[in-house]
């Protein structure tokens, strides 16, 4: 990497980085660790009010700031110069002190040690990738073909891993571009609610997000880039929707069945398939009555259309994540807005979520050698595990009716403030805007103005209910008719029946949509015991709650799977099967743990679970956990089926 500019500019620069990361990079480059002693010890790390970001500055003293700063001149400086060599990557040990030294906490060693993979100090696949290259090697033309579905990020992850196996593949998608749920969903203010910088790959950093939660539009080129960056594009079918898939036990492959862009039917034949549809990919059309008598404009949230709302009166049904986005700027057009709730969700307070990323921390993600990994370890810790022990019961908690513990009571305390303080002149709404249920038994909301636009004039909150829908609005449940002319419904999306409508069918015929019915469950969230070969990315109880990033749920997987490719490939018509007792003994475990968590309380009634109350979507565990239990393919997990030696 080179260094551009002159000390000026490095020193222009340093005054937007984070000092206690600073240090980080003074002894990976130097090797020298008394840029770790007591000396630099940093002030612990704060969380002021209201703010996403937590105080980690490091609380030094003007004089040890300014040491520090002069030196970072000087040793990158000699960097540049090609003076300085970069000094070796930490290895766990190290990392680890480096990590409890940086934050002043401490750190679980497995944490870390997800951190340096995640950090790419060590190449996570490592783990396969030898093995598969030579297997490759020796198995020249005999080779294995997977298809993906999706080229969203789970199907574009998947593909850039296999591409750099030298596995074949073809990725299947149903749209006209890449990029799933970033390129579907475009209403106002789409965004995320996880810093970018540890919502992206960890094998492809972005060093340029212009905001620390971009857009949906920065997103969505992020993963246009990724599909030529990653040299995938030709492997693309686009406009392609799978119909069927079949496991043919002779010949221990999948035949997958799709309607082209033509509306022709064509197949294809898979070594192994990897679903990467998503769990958000179908939105809910709520079943209200009259809804289809609506006269005036009505879309889905994510099938937004771009209608100029000026003087119009705009009534939206839902008030989840999607809602809560788009009413700030939806509002500020239209001449008047009602809010249909059934629910009131948690919002968070989060006045700088549109902070934008400052100059030098630009600079330095491009620039410093290491900064960019000391980043994004930082911010996984920082908005990744640090709320997971306030959303695990304590069995000795007084109150269990709204609180799961004592930390997650006093965010109820801090969240319901914040209401009342939101809502401003109308306080009559206070009521109705407290939720029923644990703070996380939904994903904590990041507010965007949430409040303060239910407590704008031109702004209704009708909490009551809705009775049905006419010709020109809506009756609520109190009887009274709101006049409409555009209806938005930020109705979610049907999220239990995961892969479907695919029609897929494994060993015996067993159709999935039967054997899931509406409690879909897999191994790891991944393998399903009858459908060989077939991984699903973003499956059963992979999602998360408490934070984090998805794309990090799905490298977990994509790991997992290449290591079941090794098996695979090692030989000529194999097939992996998860056996079925290990897959009940993991779920049974899965299941007993949701019930210990703020979403599995029995207040919560969400997309994450089915009709029984049971969680199907989310993972139970934290992110370092998943890591743990994703990391390492253990194939007494499996029958290994191969031609000629079963049925
Ligand atoms: O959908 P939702 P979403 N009558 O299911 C209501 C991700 N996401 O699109 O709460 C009346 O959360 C329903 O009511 P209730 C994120 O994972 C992330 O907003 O069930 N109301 C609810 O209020 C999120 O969880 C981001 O009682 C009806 C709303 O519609 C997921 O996507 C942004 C109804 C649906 O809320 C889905 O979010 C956006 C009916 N018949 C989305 N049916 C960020 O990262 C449903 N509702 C920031």
């Amino acid at each position: 990497m080179k260094i551009p500019g002159d000390d000026d500019t490095l020193r222009q620069a340093l005054e937007d980085v984070n000092l206690p990361n600073l240090l980080l990079v003074l002894a990976t480059i130097t090797g020298d660790d008394s840029w770790l002693g007591e000396e630099f010890a940093p002030a612990p790390i704060v969380a002021p009010e209201g703010s996403l970001f937590p105080d980690d500055s490091g609380g030094y003293s003007t004089s040890q700031r300014a040491r520090i700063l002069e030196a970072a001149v000087k040793i990158i400086g000699e960097v540049r110069a090609g003076h300085q060599d970069l000094g070796a990557t930490p290895n766990l040990e190290r990392f680890h002190r480096m990590l409890q030294f940086s934050t002043g906490e401490v750190i679980d060693q497995e944490m870390a040690a997800m951190l340096l993979e995640e950090t790419r100090f060590v190449d996570r696949d490592e783990q396969w990738l030898p093995a598969l290259e030579k297997l490759n090697r020796e198995r020249s033309g005999e080779a294995l073909h997977v298809v993906i579905i999706g080229a969203g990020m789970s199907g574009l992850g998947t593909a850039a891993k296999l591409k750099r196996a030298g596995i074949g593949f073809t990725i299947l998608e149903k749209n006209a571009a890449v990029g799933g749920t970033w390129y579907e969903n475009r209403y106002p203010d789409c965004g995320v609610d996880t810093p970018n910088h540890f919502y992206s790959y960890s094998f492809h950093r972005n060093a340029k997000w212009s905001s620390y939660f971009s857009k949906r539009d920065e997103l969505y080129t992020y993963f246009e880039q990724c599909a030529d960056e990653f040299g995938v594009r030709e492997h693309i079918r686009f406009n392609c929707t799978v119909t069927e898939m079949c496991f043919d036990p002779a010949r221990l492959c999948w035949d997958v069945t799709f309607e082209d862009q033509t509306g022709g039917t064509q197949h294809l034949q898979a070594s192994a398939v990897v679903s990467a549809v998503g769990q958000l990919n179908r939105p809910s059309r709520p079943d209200i009555e009259g809804l289809d008598d609506f006269q005036g404009a009505m879309w889905h949230s994510a099938r937004w259309q771009d209608e100029d709302l000026s003087g119009k009166r705009v009534g939206v049904i839902g008030t989840g994540c999607s809602c809560v986005q788009l009413l700030p700027k939806t509002a500020a057009q239209a001449a008047h807005t009602v809010v249909f709730q059934r629910t009131p969700h948690w919002v968070a307070p989060a006045r700088d979520y549109y902070k934008p990323v400052e100059p030098g921390l630009l600079w330095a993600l491009q620039y410093i050698p290491y900064y960019a990994e000391f980043h994004r370890a930082r911010m996984i810790l920082v908005f990744g595990d640090r709320s997971w022990p306030a959303v695990v019961a304590d069995p000795d908690w007084q109150d269990q009716s709204v609180s799961v513990n004592e930390a997650n009571h006093a965010m109820r305390s801090v969240l319901i403030e914040f209401i009342k303080e939101g809502l401003g002149a109308k306080q009559s709404y206070v009521e109705h805007c407290i939720p029923k249920f644990p703070v996380w038994g939904k994903r904590l909301i990041v507010d965007n103005g949430w409040y303060e636009t239910l407590a704008r004039e031109d702004v209704t909150l009708v909490p009551q209910g809705i009775d049905r829908v006419t010709a020109t609005g809506i009756v609520s449940a109190d009887g009274e008719h709101h006049d409409l002319d555009v209806l938005i419904l930020a109705t979610g999306f049907e999220s239990n029946r995961l892969l479907s409508p695919m029609r897929v069918l494994g060993l015996g015929g067993q159709e999935l949509s039967e054997v899931w019915g509406d409690a879909a469950n897999a191994y790891k969230g991944t393998t399903v015991p009858g459908f060989p070969n077939l991984f699903c990315l973003y499956g059963p109880n992979t999602n998360i709650v408490h934070g984090g990033s998805i794309i990090y749920q799905i490298e977990c997987q994509i790991h997992y799977v290449m290591q079941c490719l090794t098996v695979l490939a090692a030989g000529e018509g194999r097939a992996l099967d998860v056996r079925s007792e290990v897959n009940s003994a993991y779920n049974e475990s899965v299941q007993s743990l949701s019930a210990g968590l703020a979403w599995g309380h029995p207040s919560v009634d969400s997309w994450y679970k089915n009709k029984a109350g049971q969680v199907v979507n989310n993972s139970p565990f934290s992110l370092q956990k998943f890591w743990a239990v994703t990391h390492d393919f253990d194939e007494s997990d499996y029958r290994l089926l191969s031609h000629g030696a079963n049925e």
